[in-house]
């Protein structure tokens, strides 16, 4: 689910899943359109670009760019990153919304949240505070451990989530991403996003995660 840690140059534009549109009254189609074929097309030609400048990068992964920072040079470290994170943050905050969304999680996803928040609506709850708190741009995410343990973290511009955490849900709170709409109103973004978010999605992430994971399914 997770492969696009795994991709090589040359990067696409992943495809939406859905019109520019699909998401109103929500997230307005244009702001959808801007965030798709600019932002989002513009990490992709910049990382492009690098890359043909450095053609030694061209068999590394987005994973391989992040555990091998250390090796590479200094003086396009960060062009380098910053674009990788911009390409794979974006594909996971489009991916995590749909025209179709479920409204509310079901199965593990659901049953856990209660360990690990009090319940789905104090998730969400420890959710907002972490968008409306991080300053500046960056990105909030529901991820699951390797041990199927839920979290909201949050990373700062674009910054790839730790290796140890995979992202089931990614909000993007950069100020493209909403102030075409709500202007400088993160909460009202936030609110509006909330319904839009694919649960199915993250269900499916969260349960190959989970079913390593089960109780009672040691090897003895
Ligand atoms: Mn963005």
């Amino acid at each position: 689910m997770n492969n696009s840690l795994l991709k090589t140059y040359p990067y696409e534009l992943a495809p939406l899943g859905y019109e520019f549109d699909a998401l109103e009254p929500y997230i307005d189609a244009r702001t959808v359109e801007v965030h798709h074929t600019k932002h989002h097309q513009n990490y992709v030609n910049n990382l492009n670009r690098i890359i043909e400048e450095n053609p030694e990068y061209k068999n590394w992964t987005i994973q391989k760019f992040c555990q091998e920072e250390r090796y590479i040079p200094g003086d396009i470290r960060d062009e380098l990153l910053q674009n990788a994170g911009g390409v794979y943050n974006h594909e996971l905050y489009f991916a995590s919304m749909t025209p179709d969304a479920p409204g509310q999680p079901e199965g593990d996803l659901m049953d856990n949240m209660a360990d690990y928040f009090g319940s789905y609506e104090e998730m969400k709850v420890e959710f907002k505070r972490l968008a409306l708190w991080l300053f500046g741009s960056g990105y909030v995410h529901l991820a699951a451990t390797p041990q199927s343990w839920l979290q909201i973290i949050t990373q700062k511009n674009q910054e790839i989530a730790h290796q140890s955490f995979t992202p089931l849900v990614t909000l993007d709170v950069w100020e493209h991403a909403y102030y075409l709409k709500n202007e400088n109103r993160r909460a009202d973004y936030f609110e509006a996003w909330w319904n839009t978010i694919n649960w199915k999605r993250a269900e499916k992430i969260y349960e190959e995660i989970y079913a390593k994971n089960k109780p009672f399914e040691f090897d003895f």
